[in-house]
């Protein structure tokens, strides 16, 4: 299958500058030369600084993250049709509002969510305002009608056809929400206790049941706070790059498998670029995984 390599150098959805350098940077560091031949590349459009007009305290610069939310769900949306397999790096969490609803103009999916937050805030619940702390809510249908109806006025995803792992830094009302509507949610202790293979065959199965195709989002602060000086909000008590490398191996072998996200990556808050460097490593398993260009039990 051919590959979609596509870079949203989003920042909106969140207040710290740096986090739109993080594709370019995965370029820089040699990403170019891990793509398959043929793979397409896309940028999506951001836009500048001086247009942003909107600055709601419950929804910052949410024309921002609109503006480009948007045309990313139109490109996913024509890259699924075109059976190709998009790889989108961004950029902050905000912009898999445009991921989550171009896939589902295609269908109905499951979502495993690799991140420290379960982004499941609405603008009313949050307590930053930051748009990258809401995708999920916005995709569920829950909360402002501007995030809700990107892509179409219908839910995007079902509460029971998402999985999270290395969930550890949830707000009051993202709890109450989890267990209302009983998300399923894998902890790093799970992770640990009982191995990468158990839990990612629970959650693939637990997905299966339900839907017959799912994508993988990973937010570079599913890791532990010490590997990722790089990222915005970092959490102690994270994955290790062990962990995180075996998830993404899991999830990239599936047939079923239809996109892969990797987000939150700020070259500007990084230590000698080792988050960059550890985010490299992490796209070349994925892409190594999928081409089948990893040895019996390598993850590089
Ligand atoms: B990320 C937070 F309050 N929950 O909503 C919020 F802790 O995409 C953080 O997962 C959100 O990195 C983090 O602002 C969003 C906060
Ligand atoms: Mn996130
Ligand atoms: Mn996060
Ligand atoms: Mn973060």
């Amino acid at each position: 299958m051919q590959w979609s390599y596509i870079h949203v150098p989003l920042r909106y959805g969140q207040g710290k500058l740096g986090v739109d350098q993080g594709p370019m940077k995965l370029n820089e560091l040699g990403m170019e030369k891990l793509l398959p031949t043929g793979t397409v590349k896309q940028t999506i459009r951001v836009l500048p600084e001086s247009e942003i007009r909107e600055n709601e305290e419950h929804l910052k610069r949410v024309d921002g993250v609109l503006h480009t939310v948007t045309e990313l769900a139109e490109v996913i949306d024509s890259e699924i049709r075109a059976n190709r397999f998009p790889l989108i790096v961004g950029g902050d969490h905000s912009m898999a509002i445009g991921t989550l609803a171009g896939l589902a103009k295609t269908g109905p999916f499951g979502v495993i969510w690799v991140d420290a937050h379960a982004d499941l805030n609405t603008g009313d619940t949050s307590p930053s305002g930051n748009i990258h702390g809401m995708p999920l809510a916005a995709a569920m249908g829950m909360g402002d009608i501007r995030l809700t109806e990107v892509g179409g006025r219908d839910s995007k995803l079902s509460p029971n056809h998402l999985v999270y792992i290395a969930l550890r830094d949830i707000d009051e009302g993202e709890i109450n929400e989890i267990n209302r509507l009983g998300i399923k949610v894998i902890t790093v202790e799970e992770v640990r206790t009982r191995g990468v293979d158990v839990i990612m065959q629970e959650a693939l199965s637990y997905l299966r049941e339900r839907v017959d195709r799912f994508y993988i989002s990973f937010d570079m602060d599913s890791l532990d706070a010490s590997l990722v000086p790089g990222t915005g909000t970092p959490v102690d008590g994270g994955l290790t790059e062990v962990e995180a490398k075996a998830i993404l191996k899991e999830a990239m072998q599936a047939e079923d498998l239809i996109a892969v996200e990797l987000v939150e990556l700020n070259p500007a808050l990084d230590r000698d670029d080792m988050t960059a460097q550890l985010a490299y490593r992490l796209c070349e398993t994925i892409i190594k995984s999928k081409e089948n260009l990893l040895l019996e039990g390598e993850t590089v």
